[in-house]
C-alpha cells in the first residue's frame, strides 16, 4: 500500500501524528477534522497515500467505495442524525489543501448553511 513520509494524513494513518478516530479497518480510516466548520465535521480517508480523485482509479475502488457506504452508519453514530453533507475537494481549483484524498462529511442538528466554496 503506498505511503508518502511527508503527507499529513499518511502521518496519522501511520498513528505518528493523533487524531480523533471515527472508524478505522483495513482499507479506510474515519476521524475528527482538526479546523470543524459545523458541529459534525469528520473526514474519511483510504488508508493507501492516493493524492486526488485525477490520480484515483479502479485499484481503489474497494476504498472509495467503503467511504460511502459508511458515510451514513458514521455520520448517523458522530450526531448528524437528520443529514449530512459531504465533499471532496479536488486540487486548485476545488481549494483542497491536503494532497491525500479524503471526504468531508459535516452535519450538525439545524441545515448547514452555504459551504461548497471556502473563501481564504
Ligand atoms: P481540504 O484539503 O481543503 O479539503 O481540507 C483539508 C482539511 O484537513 C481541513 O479542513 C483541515 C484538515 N486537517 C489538516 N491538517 C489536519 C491534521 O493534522 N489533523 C486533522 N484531524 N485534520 C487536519
Amino acid at each position: 500500500m503506498n505511503s508518502d513520509p511527508n503527507c499529513i494524513f499518511c502521518k496519522i494513518v501511520r498513528g505518528e501524528i493523533p487524531a480523533k478516530k471515527v472508524h478505522e479497518d483495513a482499507d479506510v480510516l474515519a476521524f475528527h477534522d482538526v479546523r470543524p466548520q459545523a458541529p459534525v465535521h469528520f473526514l474519511i480517508i483510504p488508508k493507501e497515500h492516493v493524492p486526488t480523485l485525477y490520480d484515483a482509479g479502479m485499484k481503489q475502488h474497494l476504498a472509495l467505495g467503503k467511504m460511502l457506504a459508511l458515510v451514513g452508519e458514521l455520520a448517523r453514530k458522530e450526531g448528524a442524525a437528520d443529514g449530512f453533507r459531504t465533499i471532496v475537494n479536488t486540487g486548485r481549483v476545488g481549494h483542497q489543501e491536503v494532497y491525500h484524498v479524503h471526504m468531508h462529511v459535516l452535519g450538525g442538528p439545524e441545515p448547514l448553511g452555504p459551504m461548497l466554496v471556502r473563501r481564504k
